[in-house]
């Protein structure tokens, strides 16, 4: 009896110190195993005297339930321990509160561009579109800039080693609609175009609207009256507008369109003119019979315009913080 209570001060202190979960099972089979100890202790009883059997019987049970009892509750401490481990190792913390689910909003280019295009719509003009990689006569020849013109300088044209170059502005898209569908004709190009530039207000690429009608008897006076309910219908207000003489290749004569801000200056919003006769010629459209207008705008320039954003990069910078404030 004195051996039985001695080894089981022994067993209980190596469960107690058991490190692993391995080990204690280990040990388990060890003691209450089929061939454990404590098993063993159960069968020697039948060689013990009859009036002792009783009495050891007892203890081996107790010691046997007090073992089972102890591993129980070292397995449940070990198994607590690995699972703590497990969680800040693996970085997740499982009580941790959800993210949450933030509402999408539709990019500020993109409502900017959805707004145009249904504005001009709305004056009858269809959308078209082109690739994006071009061939020069369509980039420059077919708008009246030819090979060395200096107004090819001020695209700042990325070339292909093909040949081909990416678009600088949205026009060769209205040359090829002139070539494919003839006059009379009323549509606006919008897309991506590309340029060697990079700063506050120039990103390399960026995005433009275009609008070109072909007509018999156009004048100067329809293209004033078009854009002044243009600059109406976006910015949603009354505006007062004015047009300053300029000069682009594809366009004599040509001019800018000021919208007057608040505070009374004038604000550049977008170029125009009446289409140059060898460009209608380019595009195999008679200036005998026909004329036509055309305009351009940035769409980025206009987006920060109506949104008073300072900086073109926000746009292209897709930081949550910027976009989300744009939502209707
Ligand atoms: C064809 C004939 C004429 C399109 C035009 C402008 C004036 C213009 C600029 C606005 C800001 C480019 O994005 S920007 O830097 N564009 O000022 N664009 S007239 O004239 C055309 C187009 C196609 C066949």
């Amino acid at each position: 009896m004195a051996d039985l209570s001695e080894r089981l001060r022994e067993a209980l202190a190596a469960v107690e110190s058991a490190g692993t979960l391995d080990e204690l099972e280990a040990l388990r089979v060890r003691l209450l195993g089929r061939n454990g100890e404590i098993t063993a202790q159960l069968k020697a009883l039948g060689s013990l005297p009859a009036e002792e059997r009783p009495t050891v019987g007892k203890a081996v049970n107790r010691a046997k339930n007090e073992l089972g009892a102890a591993i129980a509750a070292r397995r449940k401490a070990l198994s607590k321990r690995r699972l703590d481990a497990a969680l800040s190792e693996g970085g997740i913390d499982v009580s941790l509160p959800g993210r949450g689910v933030l509402p999408g909003a539709e990019h500020p280019l993109s409502r900017t561009i959805r707004r145009v295009r249904a504005i001009l719509a709305g004056a009858g003009f269809a959308a078209r579109s082109g690739p994006e990689i071009e061939d020069e006569f369509h980039n420059f020849t077919a708008l009246n800039m030819p090979a060395n013109h200096p107004a090819r300088d001020m695209h700042d044209t990325f070339y292909l080693p093909s040949g081909m170059l990416l678009r600088t502005h949205t026009s060769p898209v209205q040359v090829r609609s002139m070539l494919g569908e003839g006059a009379p004709l009323k549509v606006i190009s919008l897309g991506r175009v590309f340029r060697r530039d990079s700063d506050q207000t120039h990103t390399p690429v960026f995005h433009q609207v275009e609008g070109l009608a072909v007509e018999e008897g156009l004048s100067l006076a329809n293209l004033k009256s078009l854009l002044h309910e243009f600059a109406e219908q976006f910015f949603e207000r009354e505006v007062e507008v004015r047009f300053r003489a300029s000069y682009f290749p594809f366009t004599e004569p040509s001019a800018e369109m000021d919208v007057r801000w608040e505070g009374g200056g004038w604000l550049e919003i977008l170029g125009c003119g009446m289409v140059h006769p060898e460009v209608l010629r380019f595009g195999g459209v008679d200036p005998e019979r026909y004329t036509g207008y055309a305009f351009g705008m940035g769409v980025e320039r206009m987006a920060m315009l109506r949104y008073g954003v300072r900086d073109i990069r926000r746009f292209f910078d897709n930081d949550i913080r910027f976009l989300g404030q744009f939502a209707p």
